[in-house]
């Protein structure tokens, strides 16, 4: 059963499975097995059967594997979609939790490593002991390491069911509300108190307490900006909620977190948090229609296409379709498709150009516009501010 490189080597033991002679009882010895595949090695023996256990060839993957870990902890990158810096109550409830049961598995992990290894150097064999002296259990110690995991326990179960209540989603009365629908691969975000409708671009005043009451359009998503706070399920014909108050201006970066279709992966969103007066404008702006400039022939004849073909799907200042996103005030997003392109004229040439090359299986089609027609829409949806 071997191939030899060179005439047939007299060899100690006869196996016909590289895998199993390893484990084989008849084996004389631990060493001989080891000299034995060392042999093997030397001499380029392989077996026509099966593969081989070549520690020399495990040791390279595993040293490389250990380089990888290393150099990403290594990198400075600021980690924006970072669980451990939290940014609102929520977050930091949920990461209080973590470190507290991080830290009771830090006290495991050293209690039992430390008996593991005091038990393997003190009592390991010698030549001059003779066999170990047998025991019937010690009820002392059998007490104790069953107390002790379930007191442990206790202490991981108390504040895991606080946190738990505590990020229920249920929101003070004065909280802003947000309706969160996911669709197959876009967010639509509306906020029914303030009569306002946008897309993937979540703005919320810092300091502030918001609601998101969730549902989803097709299939299930997962509402997840980890900075922000931990996920919570978006589903079709079901109602989630989540509420926090989010303490730190800044843009947050979120994503989908259940695998939804084609694109899941393209299926991002932002989180603008702004000081409270920024954010009142933006609500203001948002509410306005913006005018057209009639003297820009290029957005006059966007506007006229987007009025036959686009409209289908996309409304602006509440006329239109609903498949696509709202588009009223497309220009003042800083990125489209959820994410995935960033919101300028190069950016909106490509995904209007052909969005299922940008975006795999998405529901807007390709339309066959001339470049002058193309430059027109693009004109008009950025002047859309
Ligand atoms: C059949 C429906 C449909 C038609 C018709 C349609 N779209 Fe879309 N459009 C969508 C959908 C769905 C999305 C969301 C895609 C995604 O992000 O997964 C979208 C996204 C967009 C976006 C990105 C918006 C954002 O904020 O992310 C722009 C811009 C856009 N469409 C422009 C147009 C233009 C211009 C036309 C007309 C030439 C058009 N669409 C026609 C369905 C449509
Ligand atoms: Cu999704």
């Amino acid at each position: 059963m071997l191939e030899v490189g060179g005439p047939p080597v007299q060899r100690p033991i006869e196996f016909d499975r590289a895998g199993s002679w390893l484990y084989h009882s008849s084996f004389p010895s631990a060493r001989e097995s080891a000299r034995c595949a060392f042999d093997g090695m030397r001499e380029g023996v392989t077996s026509v059967e099966g593969p081989r256990f070549r520690p020399a060839r495990v040791i390279p993957a595993l040293m490389t594997v250990g380089l990888v870990l290393v150099f990403v902890a290594c990198s400075g990158d600021p980690y924006p979609q970072s669980t451990l810096h939290p940014t609102s109550d929520g977050g930091t409830a949920i990461d209080r939790l973590f470190s507290q049961i991080f830290w009771w598995a830090v006290v495991v992990f050293v209690v039992v490593e430390s008996a593991l290894l005091y038990t393997v150097i003190r009592f390991r064999a010698r030549p001059e002991r003779g066999d170990p002296k047998h025991v019937h259990g010690n009820t002392l110690m059998e007490i104790s390491w069953t107390l002790a995991p379930a007191a442990i326990l206790v202490f991981i179960a108390v504040p895991t069911i606080l946190t738990i209540f505590e990020t229920d989603g249920s929101a003070p009365a004065n909280a802003i509300q947000v309706e969160v629908i996911g669709h197959q691969w876009w967010w639509e975000f509306r906020y029914p108190q303030l009569d306002l409708v946008t897309a993937n671009e979540l703005h919320i005043p810092q300091g502030h307490p918001v609601q998101l009451i969730m549902s989803s359009a097709d299939v299930i998503h997962s509402f997840w900006v980890p900075k922000l706070h931990g996920k919570r399920d978006v589903m079709p014909g079901r109602t989630t909620r989540l509420a926090f108050t989010a303490d730190s201006v800044g843009t947050f970066l979120g994503q989908c977190a259940e695998f939804c279709g084609a694109s899941h992966a393209n299926m991002r969103m932002r989180v603008m948090v702004q000081a409270p007066s920024e954010f009142d404008a933006w609500v203001q702006a948002q509410r306005q229609s913006t005018p057209v400039d009639t003297a820009d022939r290029r957005v006059v004849a966007g506007r006229q296409l987007f009025g036959r073909t686009c409209i289908a799907c996309h409304a602006i200042d509440g006329i239109g379709g609903a498949i696509g996103p709202d588009l009223s005030h497309v220009g003042s997003r800083t990125t489209i498709a959820a994410g995935i392109l960033p919101n300028d004229s190069a950016g909106l040439t490509r995904w209007i150009g052909n969005p299922g090359a940008e975006k795999p299986g998405n529901l807007m089609p390709q339309f066959p516009l001339e470049p002058d027609d193309l430059a027109a829409l693009v004109a008009y949806l950025r002047s859309r501010r």
